[in-house]
């Protein structure tokens, strides 16, 4: 992509000294990765991740749950971060202060340096006991699918958050100051359509700060926001990075 961002676009990253960035299941699709809201592949195809990824889907049927995470686990584990990711670990070394909040489990952004990322809705790397809600490091496996927790015996489950179900506190909170003192918020490759993490960027919208959505899609929230750039952010994002904080070259 050739640089041609609004000139007070890259203005305004430069000026801003607290960034937050919320990321979506769209940062990862050049890596391979399906969103959230798009068809299932292969066996999973008939079945809709929403009604999937609840605990009442866990409950009614916990072998279904349970293989449809070993599956994507083993998809993630295939795949590389993309430019997007490494674009935005480049912006954190560059650039001013960064929060990076994301509602991915994938791990993408850790695996691209980014530090200190804030993780709303858990990680597909962990393993935790359904009735205990306790993480859990190791399992006999006895070939039981889901396996067994050693401590009381309950259903082991991914440590994800499905629907219904309450963000991890802190994270969520981190994300919420964030959002609050930030004076540049991105939005990037979601669809804005689940709380909380939806909402997060109209707390910037709130306090008058600029909000830069990244997507090659409109969302309910491109209607708000100072700047739409349409486009896949593996892409967009570093022709941004490059544009606001130039790599100054070394002589000769
Ligand atoms: C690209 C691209 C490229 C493509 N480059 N972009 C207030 C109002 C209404 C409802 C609620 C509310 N508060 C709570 C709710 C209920 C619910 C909710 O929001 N429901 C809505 C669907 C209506 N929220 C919850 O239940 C949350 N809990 C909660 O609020 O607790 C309090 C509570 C307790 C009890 C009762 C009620 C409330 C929990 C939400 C947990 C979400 N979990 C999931 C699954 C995680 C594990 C897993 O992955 O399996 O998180 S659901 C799923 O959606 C996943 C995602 O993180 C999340 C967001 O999806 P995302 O990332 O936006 O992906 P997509 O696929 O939707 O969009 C991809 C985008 O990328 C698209 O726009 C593309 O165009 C774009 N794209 N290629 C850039 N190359």
């Amino acid at each position: 992509m050739s640089a041609k961002f609004p000139p007070q676009l890259i203005e305004v990253v430069r000026a801003a000294a607290q960034i937050a960035v919320l990321t979506g299941a769209g940062i990862s699709a050049e890596s391979g990765v399906p969103t959230f809201r798009q068809a299932q592949s292969g066996l999973w195809a008939q079945y809709d991740p929403q009604e999937l990824a609840t605990p009442q889907a866990f409950q009614r049927n916990p072998p279904l749950v349970w293989e449809w995470y070993a599956w994507r686990r083993t998809l993630v584990e295939q795949v590389q971060p993309n430019p997007g990711h490494f674009a935005l670990a480049e912006m954190a070394r560059r650039g001013p202060g960064l929060t990076l909040i994301t509602q991915n489990i994938d791990g993408l952004h850790q695996k691209a340096g980014s530090p200190n990322v804030i993780e709303l809705h858990g990680s597909i790397r962990r393993v935790k006991c359904f009735s205990e809600d306790q993480p859990v490091e190791q399992w006999a496996e006895t070939g039981e699918i889901p396996p067994r927790c050693p401590r009381c015996g309950g259903l082991l489950r991914p440590d994800v958050v499905w629907f219904n179900e309450n963000l991890p506190p802190q994270a969520l909170q981190a994300a919420i100051t964030a959002a609050k003192t930030c004076d540049l918020f991105f939005s990037i490759g979601t669809s804005g359509l689940v709380n909380p993490a939806a909402s997060l960027p109209y707390y910037a919208l709130e306090r008058d700060k600029p909000v830069v959505e990244i997507n090659p899609e409109p969302t309910p929230l491109t209607e708000y926001v100072s700047y739409s750039i349409q486009g896949p952010s593996g892409i967009v994002l570093p022709a941004l990075v490059e544009s606001a904080w130039p790599q100054v070259k070394a002589p000769g």
